[in-house]
């Protein structure tokens, strides 16, 4: 019932008699959860107890209190839901490597388990563990319909080029998911004390949580039945305005892990919406979230601009010194104090809300670009931005969303202008063809409730 496919031992050590842990990191969710009910059947053929555990790193990769108090109050509730099928859950704090070898050694673990990310400091993580461990650890791509490294063993050039590698896997992989049986007891273990671990969070409280959206698996499947209900349906020709509150809203919990792209794929097909709006759905949800795994798996330089391609990085030298009309610092975008509008809006909505629209998004990077002093620290300052406020920040299609805006991944040379060289170029005059922007920036310049269209309803 589990594909094989899905799951990678990390070490060649042999199954020892002792409890199976549940390493959970990135898919935060007891439901249609494939490394959970992986854990789940090695504990029964193991005849052994079933653990989860997370391990709370003390900083990752500077989130502040937005990020922490979403994830803190998702896990929460798993703990809640685990509880009901008598699987017990576990909070380590510290530094994840040791925090884990040490509870493994406690508990006499004879398996650990995780879940599937590209991402280098999860990789690291799994490296120490898997090397200093001697039992074995299995890691199993629950993030992805198409296990990553099943899709394409190499970088892809372009969505047209995966398109029809993962397309022609779907039919094996985009499958339902058993249910998850209890455990008949439980070794039961005290609650996690969630009040002292968030008064003792040391996070920068400056970004503060959102109150638009709540965290939590039940809340990610609410937002996900809105969404398909009242949405879906005109996904397709409303997703590029950002004053339509069209798109799905369910990338944080993506990216936390709180709900599962499987899943949602499998709704989004039942759906009676019109056929060209559940393809549009799925070619981003499937296609270009996948592709965004793929090249940060398999390019050792996504966090850079050292990981564009040869003719971007060409191009973009040749204009180095091309004078910038503009150029501002990082505080100064940050601060949304550029000299256009539209600009000053995206950021606001991304401070404001912890979520800029998709097609905001591509036009605030570009001008990133075009305002900043080198590509290179463009890069560094839109991936600040987007990860210091952007919910679903921190995240593969972070990294690469902006090295297609700026960098010119997955996309192809443009007709060549100043800065750009052929990147493709993007502005408030092509905004201004898509949407009312006078709205989008009335609504973040805090005249209107900005909330209006972020789908409270
Ligand atoms: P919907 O349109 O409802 O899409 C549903 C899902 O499809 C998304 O949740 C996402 O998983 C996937 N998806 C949609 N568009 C894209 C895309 N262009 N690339 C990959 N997957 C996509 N997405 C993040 O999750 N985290 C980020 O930090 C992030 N940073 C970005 C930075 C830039 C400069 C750009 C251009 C794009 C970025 N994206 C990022 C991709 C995209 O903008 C968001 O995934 C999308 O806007 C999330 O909102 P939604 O779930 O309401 O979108
Ligand atoms: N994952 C963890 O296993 N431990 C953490 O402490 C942790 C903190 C965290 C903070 C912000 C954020 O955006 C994600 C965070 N994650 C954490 C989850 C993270 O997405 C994945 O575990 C890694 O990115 C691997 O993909």
């Amino acid at each position: 019932m589990i594909d094989p496919r899905r799951i990678t031992p990390l070490n060649n050590c042999r199954d020892e008699n002792g409890p199976v842990l549940y390493w959970m990191s990135r898919d935060q969710r007891v439901r249609h959860n494939w490394a959970l009910l992986f854990a789940r059947k090695k504990a029964e053929q193991l005849r052994q107890p079933l653990m989860v555990v997370f391990t709370l790193a003390p900083s990752f990769l500077n989130a502040p209190l937005r990020h922490y108090d979403f994830m803190l109050k998702g896990l929460q509730e798993v703990e809640t839901k685990l509880r009901k099928l008598n699987i017990p859950f576990f909070l380590l704090q510290g530094e994840p490597e040791s925090e884990l070898s040490r509870f493994a050694i406690e508990m006499k673990a004879g398996v650990i388990v995780t879940d599937y990310s590209p991402l280098k400091i999860s990789r690291k993580w799994k490296n120490t563990i898997g090397t200093q461990l001697s039992i074995p650890l299995f890691e199993v791509d629950t993030h992805n319909i198409v296990p990553c490294r099943m899709a394409s063993g190499k970088q892809e050039y372009a969505a047209r080029t995966f398109r029809p590698k993962i397309t022609a896997l779907l039919s094996d992989f985009l499958t339902c998911f058993p249910e998850l049986e209890p455990l008949a007891s439980t070794t039961g273990n005290s609650p996690v004390d969630w009040e002292s671990i968030a008064y003792n969070l040391e996070v920068d409280h400056r970004v503060a949580p959102v109150k638009w959206l709540n965290p939590g698996e039940e809340a990610a499947a609410n937002c996900l039945e809105t969404f398909l209900e009242k949405r879906l349906a005109t996904y397709a020709g409303q997703r590029n305005d950002p004053n339509s509150g069209a798109l799905s809203n369910l990338s944080p919990y993506l990216h936390f892990g709180q709900i599962s792209a499987q899943h949602i794929a499998l709704q989004a097909l039942k759906s009676s919406a019109p056929e060209e709006n559940r393809s549009a759905f799925l070619e981003e949800l499937i296609v270009r979230r996948e592709l965004s795994e793929n090249y940060c798996r398999y390019n050792e330089q996504y966090d850079s601009a050292e990981g564009f391609p040869s003719w971007a990085k060409e191009s973009l030298l040749k204009h180095a010194s091309d004078h910038r009309e503009y150029c501002y610092t990082t505080e100064e975008f940050e601060n949304a104090l550029t000299h256009e509008r539209v600009w000053n809006a995206a950021q606001l909505e991304l401070v404001k809300t912890g979520k800029i629209h998709g097609y905001m998004r591509m036009y605030w990077a570009k001008k990133i670009l075009e305002w900043s002093e080198s590509p290179e620290q463009a890069f560094k300052t839109a991936i600040y931005l987007n990860d210091r406020y952007a919910l679903d920040g921190r995240d593969p299609n972070g990294y690469t969303g902006v090295a297609w805006s700026i960098g010119g991944v997955h996309d192809r040379p443009w007709f060549e202008r100043p800065v750009y060289g052929k990147i493709r170029y993007m502005n408030a005059s092509g905004c201004a063809r898509k949407f009312d922007v006078s709205r989008y920036i009335a609504r973040f310049e805090g005249k209107e409730d900005f909330l209006t269209t972020k789908n409270t309803k």
